[in-house]
């Protein structure tokens, strides 16, 4: 049976012009990062062109995006979310630039450009992530604490995703899992700590930053985690039907790694059917906004139907 068409999955329910969204919010976001990490020039120089190639190298932007958006929903100020926003992405692009060493996913070519280390070496490109992960502490600690988050709150909501018991935990499981049968319960486990989480709490940072309500946190917190899941679905399927130039990183390479995806243990059409639940109940958490979560509609509704 053919998968179903784009056309007869999730459409947008509202008219809300995403382009213009998201090409503003990247240009506040390039901005801001530009603005908040060392320029190439600041000694040494050999590390903060690495970090500034790959964080600047056409990223989608989609979890600074969620970030703000969310911060939005909760009727706050996109300034005081852009600081956590950038961290996120730091921490993203760091997870990238290591996952695609030789010593892991080994793999050339990322976000349409030959990846970090093919152009700076592996030492560099290891000091990189090293750096970027750092920075996005140095980020959340310079983002303004609200009275119902402190500081101590904003830093451990980034340590807890990108530790060892969510991102870390993912990529772990991933590689032990490379040329072994996993199971569906195994996969999703990786799916949860390897994607869901980091979009998960970029999400939740953006409400945190709005001093969002104990009720809002946990209706970001659902919808973070369902949109997550079903963006590295959406990820597996598009690593089997879109080509190394649509996607700008190398496809195939989950069925030559021999990795387990949704696609490979439950089908195509099945999986999308699974990334099309996830997101209306993404959809349903937004209720809880009572119409001021548009953005957060229309990305969720774009990444189950995106094409890279
Ligand atoms: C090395 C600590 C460490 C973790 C690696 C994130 C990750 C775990 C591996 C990278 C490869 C992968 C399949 C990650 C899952 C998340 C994902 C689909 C990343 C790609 O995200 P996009 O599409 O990328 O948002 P851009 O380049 O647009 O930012």
């Amino acid at each position: 049976m053919p998968v179903a068409t784009k056309a007869t999955q999730t459409r947008p329910r509202s008219h809300f012009d995403l382009k213009s969204y998201l090409d503003d919010r990247t240009e506040r976001v390039n901005a801001a990062l530009d603005r908040l990490l060392p320029k190439e020039s600041a000694k040494p120089a050999t590390i903060h062109k690495a970090m500034r190639y790959s964080l600047f190298a056409g990223g989608k932007r989609i979890r600074p995006a969620l970030c703000l958006a969310a911060a939005e929903a909760c009727h706050g100020r996109i300034e005081n979310a852009l600081p956590l926003a950038c961290a996120v992405e730091c921490i993203h692009t760091y997870s990238l630039i290591h996952d695609d060493l030789p010593a892991m996913d080994n793999d050339d070519f990322r976000r349409g450009k030959p990846t970090n280390h093919k152009v700076f070496g592996e030492g560099i490109a290891v000091l990189a992530g090293d750096a970027l992960l750092t920075q996005a502490f140095e980020l959340a600690a310079k983002a303004k604490s609200q009275p119902r988050f402190s500081h101590k709150e904003l830093v451990g909501e980034i340590a807890y995703a990108s530790g060892s018991l969510q991102l870390i935990a993912g990529q772990v499981a991933d590689l032990e899992g490379e040329g072994k049968k996993v199971s569906a319960a195994q996969l999703k486990y990786i799916h949860e700590r390897k994607t869901s989480a980091l979009l998960c709490c970029a999400v939740r940072l953006g409400g945190m930053s709005a001093n969002c309500s104990s009720s809002q946190l946990k209706a970001l917190t659902d919808f973070g985690y369902n949109v997550g899941l079903a963006f590295q679905i959406i990820d597996d399927i598009l690593d089997v039907t879109q080509t190394s130039e649509q996607l700008g990183k190398t496809a195939g390479k989950d069925t030559s790694a021999q990795k387990a995806t949704y696609p490979s243990i439950i089908g195509l059409e099945k999986s999308r059917r699974i990334a099309n639940r996830l997101t209306h109940r993404a959809f349903a958490s937004l209720k809880a906004f009572h119409g001021k979560a548009q953005a957060l509609e229309a990305l969720a509704t774009y990444l189950l139907n995106r094409d890279r």
